[in-house]
């Protein structure tokens, strides 16, 4: 997998080059208290590996949830690459065939293959990154149950169960995580580090015990990408190709209302 255990409290992810100059700058940036601490590189068996704080350590059973933020899942840079070479991904196919068999094109189905940026186009719509710019990718609660099968999760109502169920319908728990989310909502408004970066495919990380600690994370920064300077983004405007808009704060903003209303019924 991506992941080794580290020892006490930290965590070994499979390194990647975008995700170690992310956490770098991270360190230094207002947002640091909301991502994981950063170690550096180390070794392990002839791979390399980010060196972070494990976030689940300091809670005992912790139930997590793994939200994929922004409106869209897939950087400029994959889709200007598909069409100077375009890559038949026969397993996006397959992943796409099984969760539903009438998706793909007549061309789609000839080749047996799709395209990536198609592949995370229909992704996006199937699923609420589309209309409310995030979606709920995993949840595994205290009791050890699992559920991953949010593909088709996408309206409003569906998100609401979801995280209704997440929290065990504990009112409590909803007050902190909101309040949590609108603290990083402030913090991410005057951070530099996210003017300055295309933030696609990162995930808020949601975790909360028994004891009623509830936290909120950013995680995964490999495909988090340094624009060129002096160009920033308001992470609200809507995406057209080359502006490079990733709609996180607009998915944010829909994350904190969907908690706001959930408090109010
Ligand atoms: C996956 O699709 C996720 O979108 C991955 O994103 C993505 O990895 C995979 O692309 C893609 O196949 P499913 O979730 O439908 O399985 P993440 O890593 O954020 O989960 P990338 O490489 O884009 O980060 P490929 O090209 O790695 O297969
Ligand atoms: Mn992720």
């Amino acid at each position: 997998g991506n992941f080794q255990a580290g020892e006490n409290g930290k965590l070994l992810k499979k390194y990647c080059q975008c995700e170690q100059l992310c956490l770098q700058q991270l360190m230094n940036d207002k947002l640091r208290p909301f991502v994981p601490g950063y170690y550096g590189v180390v070794q392990h068996n002839d791979q390399d590996y980010n060196l972070m704080d494990d976030l689940l350590a300091e809670f005992d059973s912790p139930s997590i949830m793994d939200c994929k933020m922004g409106s869209r899942t897939y950087l400029e840079e994959e889709l200007m690459k598909a069409r100077e070479h375009p890559r038949l991904r026969k397993d996006m196919y397959e992943k796409m065939v099984a969760v539903d068999p009438s998706a793909p094109s007549p061309e789609e189905r000839a080749q047996q293959a799709v395209l990536k940026p198609d592949y995370m186009q229909w992704r996006e719509t199937l699923s609420s990154t589309a209309t409310l710019g995030f979606r709920i990718e995993g949840i595994k609660k205290a009791d050890g149950t699992c559920n991953t099968s949010f593909k088709k999760t996408k309206c409003k109502e569906q998100v609401m169960k979801a995280l209704n169920d997440f929290v065990d319908g504990n009112t409590q728990l909803l007050r902190s995580y909101l309040q949590r989310l609108e603290e990083l909502r402030c913090v991410l408004e005057i951070s530099d580090f996210f003017k300055t970066h295309e933030v696609v495919g990162s995930s808020l990380l949601f975790v909360h015990d028994a004891s009623g600690l509830a936290r909120v994370w950013m995680i995964d920064f490999g495909k988090t990408v340094k624009l060129p300077s002096p160009q920033t983004l308001d992470h609200r405007t809507p995406w057209a190709e080359g502006n490079r808009e990733d709609g996180y704060l607009w998915g944010l903003d829909n994350l904190i209302q969907i908690f706001g209303e959930m408090l109010q019924n």
